[in-house]
């Protein structure tokens, strides 16, 4: 239950003692098992296991403790002693739990039985494996194909990815949205279009050889933590970090070393960021724009006085097109603009621009504050702009570096799980399996909601994740949800998304990565890919939290064995018994990432799959790494408004995405509730508000359509004008469906129009 209700301010460095009394705050006498602190050694080594929580690349050369806190809670998380049998479904109707809180749902602990639900009682009833796919299978073969949504939540190996994506195409349809529809689609639609690669270009070296790093919207130290020890390194031999972020994050200011005995004794952190801008909430192409608008300045005088550029001008003449349009809209818009819709001065701008100027290689990390906005691929297009300028891309030390999420979001959609057919190799499909892939376009995840409220999709199979909390919009899809026929969920522990059901609906518990997985092959391993492009392998060795449970790969291939028709290329027994055989697969179908994907897969740091940009070949339509002419200052969908203001949707340090670990935002100062409005005192002030008071938001959106969110505390908090925190999963409501980047289609989490009435 949530602990007391208090607000402090936090000025402590992230990591430190604090780090491991908030795992030990948590997990308590969990934290003490033997058989615990060995699995925990295990995590992202060579013949360990990868982490299940983020995807933070895993080093060859690795500390003894390769985890952080958050990995090691979400390990725990994962090996909970706590079950949630079908005694428990007994006890408690459906109607009932859909009152309980996500935390509580979750805290049930591990499921154990595959269950189907009862409408007659209201009731998840324990049934057969054999049953479930047998009903399943019927289900799947009665509907349009069409109408069916595979949907993956980042998870799952790409051995399971790879068969799921298989199993869509022979049913019929490529409607396959993960949660990179929610995530970094934008990434992987803007970079493909500028830079010919869908993802980042940097590896480790690079970290170990930049000159300065620039930040934008990406919370290292609640998020991608094992990350801050690269950072510390790199500042520690004089790379410079600036950030651009609304929020003062801990993680970004200062680090202490939770694994290394001196500072932790000495508490001595190491400052991260030597400039912290905090931009307002979608303004950061004005930022961009002022950045790149004091480099153009510096070149005119740096040419005129000494004859020495300070573009990369032979870069730019041989690699790159669109540049002088770009440098000319750059040089017409005025500071005014730039200052009033980034809040930043034109003199801070200028101490980042000096900064990204005096370095010689610079590296460009960003995450969430830049990928979910309405104007999101105009962040990342302005952001390759300015790297673009200095031939900051595809050369040592320099590169654009995306933070992906889930710990294998980037490896499903490189092993196809993708809605778009152009992406997928269709013809080497055809070829191993025989059959003509559909081509048709399916559904991002923004679609899916839109055809369960407009009642076209009759069917929903969740590979994992909890979609229907994750989503924008989420009472509304919460609401036409129960329209649907079919909705099978394959999931470790109890959420939201598998209580609001279908007709007939199926909750598959699964196998997690960190549990040994034997089938009639013997022991199974798997292989995940991180945000840096290394595949590693991952062997599970604690005993499975039950009996009952089957691996992801097993349950896929059982539900697709009694949908699909016989066809003599597609084996799913085989390739149940023995995943080597699957592997076998993925390196016929992308022979040039995954050769000799059995011998390389447990290879220390894993082995890279490439990448074209880093190479500086450009695989875009032009051939050339792509300037875009800015066309907006402003990444918001809306425009301003008397009373309207700029939520942000946060993450705190006790959560992964909708899995609430507690109350507590220890970094934030933020205690015993995650009801909060965050705001400065300044614009509290002004709003007539108190702290402590409790008042509802209501959606800004101009579509004449109502959405609140009420009994959210008043806590001040340091944000720029204008702008307000709350924390996702609970502001979903909040968010418009059609509230999403304009190219991407990723919902715009981080700009929402609100404003704030009292209750
Ligand atoms: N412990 C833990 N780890 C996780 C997760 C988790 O929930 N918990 N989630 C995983 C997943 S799926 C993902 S995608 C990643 C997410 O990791 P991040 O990419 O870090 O995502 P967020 O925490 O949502 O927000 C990132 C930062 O953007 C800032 N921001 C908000 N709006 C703006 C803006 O307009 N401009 C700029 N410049 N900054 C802005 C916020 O203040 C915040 O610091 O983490 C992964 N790792
Ligand atoms: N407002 C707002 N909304 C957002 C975001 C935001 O920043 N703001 N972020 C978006 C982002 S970046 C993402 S990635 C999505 C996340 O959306 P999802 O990926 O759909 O959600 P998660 O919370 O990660 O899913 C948690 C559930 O996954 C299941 N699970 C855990 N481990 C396993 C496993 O090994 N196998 C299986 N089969 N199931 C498992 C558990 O049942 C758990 O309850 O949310 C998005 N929504
Ligand atoms: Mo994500």
């Amino acid at each position: 239950m949530a602990d007391k209700v208090k607000t402090v301010r936090y000025d402590g460095p992230a990591g430190g003692f604090g780090s491991l009394k908030g795992i030990a705050k948590i997990y308590g006498t969990e934290w003490n098992r033997p058989e615990i602190a060995i699995t925990l050694m295990r995590q992202n080594k060579p013949d360990g296991f990868a982490c299940v929580s983020c995807a933070w690349g895993k080093p060859a050369k690795s500390h003894p403790f390769e985890f952080c806190e958050n990995g090691a809670k979400a390990t725990l998380w994962e090996l909970t002693p706590k079950r949630c049998t079908p005694d428990f479904f007994a006890r408690h109707t459906l109607t009932e739990l859909r009152t309980w809180k996500d935390y509580d749902l979750e805290m049930q602990g591990r499921l154990t039985h595959p269950m189907r639900y009862d409408p007659a009682t209201d009731h998840y009833v324990p049934c057969e494996w054999g049953e479930a796919f047998a009903a399943i299978g019927a289900e799947l073969k009665g509907i349009d194909p069409k109408s069916a949504v595979f949907y993956a939540s980042g998870r799952a190996s790409l051995e399971t990815s790879y068969l799921y994506a298989l199993f869509a195409r022979l049913h019929g349809h490529n409607n396959l949205p993960d949660s990179s529809n929610m995530c970094h689609e934008t990434t992987s639609v803007a970079l493909k279009k500028l830079i010919g690669s869908p993802v980042g270009t940097c590896t480790f070296e690079d970290f170990e050889h930049c000159d300065a790093m620039f930040f934008f919207g990406q919370n290292t130290g609640s998020n991608s933590p094992r990350f801050l020890h690269d950072l510390q390194k790199a500042v520690r031999r004089g790379c410079k970090i600036v950030t651009f972020n609304p929020v003062k994050e801990p993680g970004l200011v200062k680090f202490v070393n939770p694994q290394d005995p001196v500072q932790m004794v000495t508490q001595k952190a190491t400052p991260i960021s030597c400039q912290y801008h905090q931009v307002k909430a979608g303004g950061d192409i004005a930022a961009l724009v002022g950045l790149a608008k004091h480099v153009l300045a510096a070149e005119d005088a740096k040419w005129a006085a000494e004859k020495v550029h300070v573009l990369d001008v032979d870069f730019i003449k041989q690699h790159t097109e669109g540049f002088d349009a770009f440098a000319d809209t750059v040089r017409a818009t005025s500071w005014e603009a730039i200052e009033a819709e980034s809040g930043l001065t034109r003199a801070a701008l200028g101490d980042a621009a000096q900064v990204y100027i005096e370095a010689e290689k610079v590296v460009a990390v960003y995450g969430m504050g830049l990928t979910q906005h309405v104007h999101g691929f105009d962040n990342i297009a302005m952001y390759v702009n300015l790297m673009l300028m200095r031939g900051n891309i595809g050369r040592l030390g320099a590169g654009i570096s995306p933070v992906r999420g889930h710990s294998n979001v980037q490896g499903q959609r490189t092993v196809g799980i993708s809605e778009k057919p152009e992406l997928v190799p269709n013809d080497r499909l055809k070829e191993l399996f025989g059959f003509d892939p559909p081509m048709e376009e399916g559904m991002t995840t923004v679609k899916v909601c839109q055809g369960v409220i407009d009642g076209t999709v009759h069917a929903f199979l969740g590979l994992g994740g909890n979609f229907l909390r994750a989503v924008p919009d989420q009472e509304r899809v919460e609401a036409a949800w129960p329209g649907l026929r079919l909705t099978v969920q394959i999931a470790t522990k109890l959420n939201r998304s598998h209580l609001v059901n279908g007709k007939v609906a199926y909750l598959l518990p699964c196998l997690g990565r960190t549990e040994r997985d034997v089938q009639a092959g013997g022991e199974q391993v798997v292989t995940v890919e991180d945000s840096l492009s290394c595949i590693h392998g991952s062997r599970g060795k604690h005993a499975p939290a039950s009996p009952h449970l089957r691996s992801e790969l097993a349950i896929v291939c059982g539900i697709a064995r009694e949908t699909l028709p016989p066809n003599p290329n597609v084996h799913w027994d085989e390739w149940t018994g023995d995943y080597s055989k699957v592997r076998l697969l993925i390196e016929q179908t992308y022979p040039e990432i995954f050769h000799d994907f059995e011998a390389r897969m447990f290879q220390p740091g894993g082995f890279y799959k490439g990448n074209s940009a880093r190479e500086r070949v450009w695989k875009t339509g032009s051939g050339k790494a792509e300037f875009t002419t800015p066309t907006r200052l402003s990444a918001m969908g809306v425009g301003e408004a008397k009373g309207r203001y700029r939520l942000i949707t946060m993450r705190s340090n006790d959560q992964f995405n909708t899995t609430i670990y507690g109350y507590n935002d220890r970094f934030r100062g933020i205690h015993g509730t995650r009801h909060v409005l965050l705001i400065n005192p300044k614009e509290m002030e002004a709003a007539g508000l108190k702290p402590g008071q409790i008042v509802k938001l209501v959606g800004d959106a101009e579509d004449n359509v109502t959405r609140e969110v009420d009994g959210l505390r008043v806590t001040p908090f340091d944000l720029p004008d204008g702008c307000l925190g709350g924390y996702y999963p609970e502001m979903n409501p909040l968010i418009p469906l059609w509230y999403h980047d304009q190219q991407s289609k990723t919902p715009a989490a981080k700009g929402v129009p609100v404003r704030i009435a009292t209750s």
